[in-house]
């Protein structure tokens, strides 16, 4: 994790514009020695920063490394709460665990856990998530609305929605949903949310939603069984994204869409989903825990359960599957 005088220096160097800032100033403005403030700057060498110097004139930026850290994040960022809190690992097991303890531990509305690499990132059902180091964005976020627990699978509709947002917006790309938690562009898997709960029996205490977005993979960055299967954005578009911006936006759009959900309920957001949704109106298999059923995929229902019309023509709402496309 950063120093907040760290934090502050770059900050700093990022507003001069690579213009130089006097390392005597900015010791004298923090309360601390020429010394000290060359100590912070050889760290942020160390993180990946170029970082210049003048005689006289003092420290400026030449370079910032691609890092999805608080600093590179928190230039972007427009948000009231999410994503004020930031905690910030080049490498951990799964970013869920680690937001399932700092919840636990009263972690605020919207604190963020990020990593550049996840060593056993994992999807539904205990799937392992492909989670390659600096290439996509391995995030979860704790969040804390008022809401009943048997909403909270909704807010993973929500998510969806917010983060193909977030990708048009950075990546000029138009990518689709799959219900539940799926984002795909030219039919490849882009984007998986895993949304997990802390709830006493009457409310939710905490949601960790979980995201893990391909941006800036090659297809060989992938394990073979996923390169027909999976996409990043810069396979799509044929050049890189800035993670650190992208995750600021999700993190614009996450709030603004859940405040919306909370004071509205699911009826906006499902007009929102539906102008994204790709399986509307195909044969589908549902491939549920205990069972699998076929049927037309006809839409989403007004509390987000997939209404799937049997062959026997009855309509079934189905709460979490896997699904294939038939046609
Ligand atoms: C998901 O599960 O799609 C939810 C993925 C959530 C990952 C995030 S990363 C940050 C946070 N920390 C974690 O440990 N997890 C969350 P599911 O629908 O079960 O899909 C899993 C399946 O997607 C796997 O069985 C693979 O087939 C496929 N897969 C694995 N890694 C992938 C990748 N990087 N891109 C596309 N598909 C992948």
């Amino acid at each position: 994790m950063k120093s907040p005088v760290k934090n502050e220096l770059l900050k700093k160097l990022f507003a001069a514009k690579g213009e130089p800032v006097s390392g005597q100033d900015m010791a004298d403005e923090f309360g601390l020695s020429r010394t000290a403030i060359w100590k912070y700057i050889k760290e942020l060498e160390e993180e990946g920063y170029k970082i210049g110097s003048l005689r006289k004139k003092g420290y400026y930026l030449i370079e910032i490394p691609d890092l999805v850290n608080q600093a590179n994040i928190k230039k972007h960022l427009q948000t009231a709460e999410y994503g004020h809190t930031i905690h910030y690992f080049k490498t951990c097991p799964t970013t869920q665990t680690i937001a399932h303890e700092e919840a636990q531990n009263g972690a605020a509305d919207g604190t963020l856990i990020i990593a550049e690499e996840q060593t056993a990132g994992k999807g539904r059902l205990a799937r392992p998530w492909t989670s390659n180091e600096g290439r996509g964005i391995w995030m979860s976020l704790i969040i804390r609305p008022e809401l009943a627990p048997q909403q909270a699978p909704q807010l993973t509709l929500v998510t969806a929605v917010a983060i193909v947002r977030a990708i048009e917006e950075v990546a000029d790309i138009q990518p689709v949903i799959k219900w539940p938690n799926d984002i795909l562009i030219n039919g490849k898997k882009v984007t998986g949310i895993l949304t997990e709960l802390q709830a006493d029996p009457d409310r939710v205490k905490a949601i960790i939603l979980g995201i893990g977005l391909n941006a800036n993979q090659e297809l060989a960055d992938f394990p073979e069984e996923l390169q027909t299967i999976a996409t990043s954005l810069r396979i799509e578009k044929g050049e890189k994204v800035d993670r650190a911006l992208l995750v600021a936006k999700i993190l614009e759009y996450v709030e603004q869409y859940t405040a919306l959900y909370v004071e509205k309920g699911f009826a906006p957001i499902k007009l929102l989903w539906e102008s994204y949704a790709s399986i509307t109106g195909k044969r589908i298999r549902a491939n549920m825990v205990n069972e699998s059923v076929e049927g037309i995929a006809l839409g989403i229902s007004a509390e987000g359960l997939l209404e799937l019309q049997l062959e026997d023509g009855t309509v079934r709402g189905i709460y979490s599957a896997d699904i294939e496309i038939k046609n």
